[in-house]
């Protein structure tokens, strides 16, 4: 029997139809399928689209995205809603609590025949070793007793740069930030959040975590989303999947293959109404 190669699939941010679309086409027929992360917010259906992924049980495996996090904190408590929210539909859905506990037990980072899956980036100081590490490190506060308290403290922008002798939350919020928030960073690794539109704009001393020279992480391809203004770019060293379905735009599928193999698979958006381009 043939092994069937994983698919990675971007950013769906409760675009349910469009995931039911992708996952019609023939190629993802039986393949094992892999997701980057934000599977909710901003888009119409977040609630459709979490039960959706929970039903694909082992087939399916993801990465925790920024919006996902979010949800976690507004879910405890600690965070507000804000006015582009569109998780309220999940806050009040008779199976809130066993979504939640589902969600939270995603990781932040994952390692898979030499692919590592994060919903944002890896900074040039980490190899693929430490980032998996550094990600166990959050994971375990998001699956601990206490994470509807402690979840509050993952989030800020500060500290912007990684040392291995950080401690405590700012230690945490540099993992968090890192893993699902990157788009643009110094040499140094000193990270920015403000900024989410293309490479060619970057911020003056800025440049995209993954052209950062000497970056430590190259014994991996790395696959992420989050960036929509990026869109879909394959190197043989990353693989960045976000197309803006949320945004009218599309929902990429790209096989887990050498890179000469790969195969990309994409549907347009089938939401109704979505802002065209309101990119974040
Ligand atoms: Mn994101």
């Amino acid at each position: 029997m043939m092994l069937n190669i994983p698919y990675a699939i971007g950013d769906l941010q409760g675009c349910a139809l469009s995931l039911d679309a992708l996952l019609g086409c023939p190629e993802l027929a039986d393949v094992p399928l892999r997701f980057v992360g934000d599977l909710v917010n901003r888009g119409p259906d977040s609630l459709g689209t979490l039960r959706r992924m929970r039903s694909l049980g082992n087939r399916a495996k993801c990465v925790l995205g920024n919006h996902d996090i979010h949800l976690l904190a507004v879910a405890a408590g600690v965070r507000k809603l804000g006015r582009r929210d569109t998780i309220q539909d999940i806050l009040g859905a008779p199976d809130r609590e066993e979504l939640l506990d589902w969600l939270r037990h995603i990781p932040l980072a994952r390692e898979e025949n030499g692919f590592l899956l994060v919903h944002a980036g890896v900074l040039p100081q980490w190899s693929v070793e430490q980032t998996l590490d550094l990600a166990s490190e959050v994971e375990k506060l998001l699956r601990g007793p206490n994470w509807r308290t402690r979840i509050r403290d993952i989030f800020g922008n500060e500290p912007v740069r990684w040392k291995d002798s950080l401690k405590g939350d700012d230690r945490l919020r540099v993992i968090v930030n890192a893993l699902t928030r990157l788009r643009f960073c110094t040499e140094m690794g000193d990270m920015e959040f403000s900024f989410s539109g293309p490479p060619a704009d970057a911020p003056v001393n800025y440049l995209p975590w993954f052209d950062v020279p000497g970056r430590q992480a190259t014994d991996a391809t790395v696959v992420c989303g989050h960036w929509s203004a990026l869109g879909l770019m394959l190197r043989p060293d990353v693989i960045a999947l976000d197309t803006g379905c949320v945004w009218a735009g599309q929902l990429s599928a790209v096989s887990l293959d050498v890179p000469k193999n790969r195969k990309l698979v994409q549907v347009n958006c089938k939401e109704e109404g979505l802002p065209i381009e309101a990119k974040e």
